[in-house]
């Protein structure tokens, strides 16, 4: 199975080590084609060399290739809500994660989608929980 990780880049990395966790937990049902974004030493400016169109272009390439797109969606981003939306018109299985914070807010565009698997959590055993009972669907 083919798996398109999500997490926030350019919309700021201090979830960086929870994608990381989340990521490896992934490997066990598949390839995860993202790994880069759990990645501590990737930063937005790592892509100035390469191109916006170019990451853009590989980054749709996957996420059409993928089975299915697994989100941390609690850090707002711009590229994993494009993501999501774009995995959802392609017709890909989709689960969105998502922790509570104090005077935070998880776009109802994204939690509010029905066909859209979305789940709170508090802590990383509780992500694998949602994890497995998301590919028992599968
Ligand atoms: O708007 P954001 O940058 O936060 O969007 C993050 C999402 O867009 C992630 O799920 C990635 O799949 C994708 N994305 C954003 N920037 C990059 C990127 N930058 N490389 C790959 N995917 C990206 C350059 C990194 C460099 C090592 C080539």
């Amino acid at each position: 199975m083919k798996i398109y990780f999500a997490g926030s880049i350019s919309g700021g990395r201090d979830d960086v080590k929870i994608y990381s966790e989340i990521i490896n937990y992934l490997k066990k049902y598949g390839e995860v084609l993202t790994e880069h974004v759990g990645d501590a030493h990737l930063s937005a400016e790592d892509g100035e060399g390469i191109g916006d169109k170019k990451i853009h272009d590989r980054d749709m390439k996957w996420v059409l290739s993928s089975d299915i797109l697994v989100a941390e969606i609690t850090k707002p981003s711009l590229g994993v809500g494009y993501e999501i939306g774009r995995a959802f018109e392609n017709g890909k299985k989709i689960l969105c994660l998502y922790r509570k914070e104090d005077g935070k807010m998880v776009s109802p565009m994204i939690i509010g989608n029905d066909k859209i698997k979305s789940f709170c959590y508090s802590d990383l055993e509780e992500a694998k929980e949602v994890i497995d009972g998301f590919s028992s669907t599968l």
